[in-house]
Formats: structure tokens, sequence, C-alpha cells
């Protein structure tokens, strides 16, 4: 066997999310989200985008399925919109949205690929928001109602199940940046969205258990990007394991695993924590089944006693992708290689990788030769990674489509498929085409 093979039964996928390619957000008695809202206020996204039409998947989902299938992919993970099934967030249900995704999971079925479902990927309901979204407490017992909800009706026919995706996005993008929903800027709304993020995914958790799913499995998603000390100084060490602490798997991972939050962040932002909040850590500590990596790019971390946490970010001269991040292939390795050896889960995927360039459609044929370069490189730290006792069981490419970049719009594609918004035709990339021979021959070496 050669050294470049993925071990049998490797989960390759593709990823998406509900409100980045669905479109159509209030119809069939769907309820508004944040990301409705926020994208429909001036100033928020790129050209005032929003996620109306997006890629119209809410109609062409079974083309897309169709093309999942052509490329070969053997599982896809997708978001359920919350309040297309709660259109309030909580108390009536609207069928026409449980419908939507029961079509959907069952064209998945029919094509024989694992459905990996993002119970939360950032379109709350904004009914909840009204009432203090991730700030009030209550969320845990809202998002609780709503996920058991959903195993109860696709429980039958979906095993693999995400809580939330990225809650330090949400939480720190969302609540104190100011440039995702819902625009907030205040660093202990920010702190009180990562605790309750964490109540709500661990209650949720025994609730599953309580379900007993035949063959289920449940984790959660988080956001890393690799952090490295600019010199070898201790203080540009320590601004950059405070930064990895903060920003990436441990602020979720610690309390998951160890029941309470890493060190750094007692020390340095414990006064932005709730109140009490020791009181809910044991609780949080809750057995997972497997953790969903999201790894796109690394940063050079310098020691700055003005920037929050005492670190600020230093160009070191990498190449970079169209979004302006780094292409930092190692750093990946250490994202994984550091979640298992800190928490050592069962299960690892990397349940997003990938990257925006300029893509342009030439003969109806898409040549981005810089993303299958990406994803060769990546792949290959993926591969180091299983081979140095990382248990790494699949790779979710972002994204299947090109879809709409949050803040950013629709001006940045991270697709393996392009999307021309003016038709609705999708061409797969040759980064398409590329990855659907990976997967036949579980080898990015052919
Ligand atoms: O589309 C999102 C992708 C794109 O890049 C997806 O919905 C999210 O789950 C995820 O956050 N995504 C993403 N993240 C990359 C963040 C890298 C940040 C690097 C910043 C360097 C200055």
């Amino acid at each position: 066997m050669s050294e470049k093979v993925f071990p049998k039964d490797f989960m390759w996928g593709a990823a998406t999310a509900s409100y980045q390619i669905e479109g159509s957000p209030l119809v069939d008695g769907a309820g508004s989200s944040i990301w409705h809202r926020f994208s429909h206020t001036p100033g928020n996204t790129y050209n005032g985008d929003t996620g109306d039409v997006a890629d119209d998947h809410y109609n062409k989902y079974k083309e897309d399925i169709a093309l999942m299938k052509e490329l070969g992919l053997k599982a896809y993970r997708f978001s359920i919109s919350w309040p297309r099934i709660f259109p309030y967030g909580k108390g009536k249900i609207n069928e026409k949205g449980v419908d939507f995704y029961n079509r959907l999971v069952d064209e998945l079925l029919k094509a024989n690929i694992t459905p990996f479902v993002t119970l939360y990927h950032w379109d709350l309901p904004a009914a909840l928001q009204d009432l203090g979204g991730w700030t009030n407490r209550d969320i845990a017992y809202w998002y609780t109602d709503y996920a058991d909800y959903m195993f109860q009706r696709f429980g039958d026919r979906v095993k693999n199940w995400i809580t939330l995706n990225e809650p330090w996005v949400m939480a720190f993008v969302g609540h104190f940046m100011g440039e995702h929903a819902p625009g907030m800027k205040d660093l202990y709304a920010s702190f009180s969205a990562v605790h309750n993020q964490l109540r709500a995914h661990s209650k949720t958790v025994k609730a599953f258990r309580e379900e007993n799913i035949k063959e289920g499995k449940i984790g959660i998603t988080l956001s890393n990007t690799s952090h490295d000390p600019a010199a070898d100084s201790q203080e540009d060490i320590d601004a950059a394991r405070l930064a990895h602490e903060w920003s990436n798997y441990p602020l979720f991972l610690n309390p998951i695993y160890k029941g309470d939050y890493p060190k750094g962040i007692k020390e340095h932002a414990s006064e932005f924590l709730p109140h009490n909040y020791e009181n809910d850590l044991e609780e949080i500590k809750e057995k997972i089944d497997f953790v969903g990596i999201n790894y796109y790019s690394g940063d050079l971390v310098k020691a700055d006693t003005k920037s929050f946490l005492g670190g600020k970010n230093v160009e070191r001269g990498l190449p970079k992708t169209e979004m302006g991040w780094e292409i930092y292939p190692e750093g990946f390795y250490k994202i994984l290689k550091g979640v298992q050896e800190e928490y050592n889960p069962k299960e690892v995927y990397v349940t997003e990788n990938g990257a925006a360039f300029d893509d342009k459609v030439v003969n109806q044929e898409v040549h981005d030769e810089k993303r299958i370069e990406y994803l060769k490189q990546h792949l290959e730290q993926a591969l180091k990674a299983i081979q140095n006792g990382v248990t790494l069981k699949g790779y979710f490419a972002w994204s299947l489509l090109d879809n709409f970049e949050w803040a950013w719009g629709y001006s940045k594609r991270f697709g393996i498929v392009y999307v021309d918004y003016k038709t609705q035709k999708r061409i797969i990339k040759d980064s398409g085409k590329w990855y659907s021979q990976v997967i036949k021959n579980n080898s990015f070496e052919f």
C-alpha cells in the first residue's frame, strides 16, 4: 500500500450551510432569521447582498444532489435552518419546513450519500434575538427543544449530528466585532454567548443520548487558525498561546472535556464571563463522539500590550487566498495534532477546509489550479496527521457550491462547483473534478 493512501472507509465529503445556499428564506411559513435581518440592514454586507436567492438550493436540491453523486461524494454536511422549523424559535412547528429537510435527506440517502447535519450554522430565529438571543440563559432550553425535535423527526435516517458551527465566530464576530449578525460590539455579550452556547450544546448532547438513536453520533464544529509566535521570546510564545486558547478549539473543548475554561482565559478574561459561570461547568462537561475541526489559515502573533489578550498579527510573507488569508498548510497539521494531544477525542472530522480564489469561466470550464494546489497541500497534512496518531475519520471540503459568504456577500467564491448567480447554472470546477479523483482513488496522488 502506498503511503499516500487514506484509510479504508474515509468519509469524503463537502459542506454547506442553510442561509448561504438555500435562498427563499421566508417561503412555506419560515420565520425570519438574524441573518435575514442583518443582511437586509444597509451597510452590513458587501454590495448589500442578501441570502434571498443565494444558490436557490431550496428549489434545486435535487440537481445539487445529482452533482454530489457525479462528484462521488460519500458524505454531505449541511445545516438546518431553525426558523424554517420553528418560525418563532419555539412553540409552533412549521411542518413545511420539516418537509423540505425530509425531501433533502431522502434524496441524499437514495444517492447513497451520508448526511452530516449541523443544527445551528448562525441563522438564529429573529424572534429569539428579540429576547436576547445567545446572551439569554434560556436559549439553552430553546435550542435543546429544537434540536431534540430534529432528532425525533430525522434520527431514523440521520446518524451524524453537529450541535453548533464555530461558536467562537458566532460569539465574537457576531457580538464583539459586529461584522456578523446580530451585529453587536460588546465583549460581555460575546462571553455570555460562548457560555450559553456551551450550555445549549451539552444539554442537547444529553437529550441526544436519551433519544437513543441507533448508531447515532454527536459532536461540535470549531473554528481554528494556527497561531505561531513571531519570535522565540516568552512574550510572543505567551501571546500566541493565549490567541490559541481563546479563538481555537480549547475555548470549547477545555470545558467539554476537562470541565473548565482554559487557564489563559481564566487569567486574562474571566471578568467577562457571566457571574457564577462556575456553577454550570459540571453540566457542560459531557462526553461527545467526535470533534469537528474547521481550518483555513494561519497567523503570526507578536506580543502587544495594547491589544485584547496581548497579541497582534504580523506579516510573514506567505502566499494568500482571495480573502487575504495566509496559505499555511503546516498549521493544519499543528491544529489536528494539537487537538488529539490536548483532548484525545475518539474521532475527529475536518468539517471545513477550502479557499476562495478569483475564478473565471472560460468556455464553460473553471481552471482553478490554485484551489487544487491548496486542497492538495492540506490533504497532505491531514494524511500526515493520521499517520501520526490523529483519529481523523473524514474530510469535508468547503464548499460544495459558491455561495453567500456572509459579510462578503457573493464577492468570494469557495465552491468546488461554480455558480452563475444570474442563471443559477452550476459548473464543476477543475478542483471539483480533481477532488472526485481523490475520492475515487482514496489518495491525492494518482
Ligand atoms: O463560509 C464560511 C467559511 C469561509 O471561511 C462558513 O460558513 C464558516 O463556517 C467558516 O467560518 N468559514 C470560513 N472561515 C475562515 C476563517 C479564517 C479566518 C482567518 C482570519 C485571518 C485574518
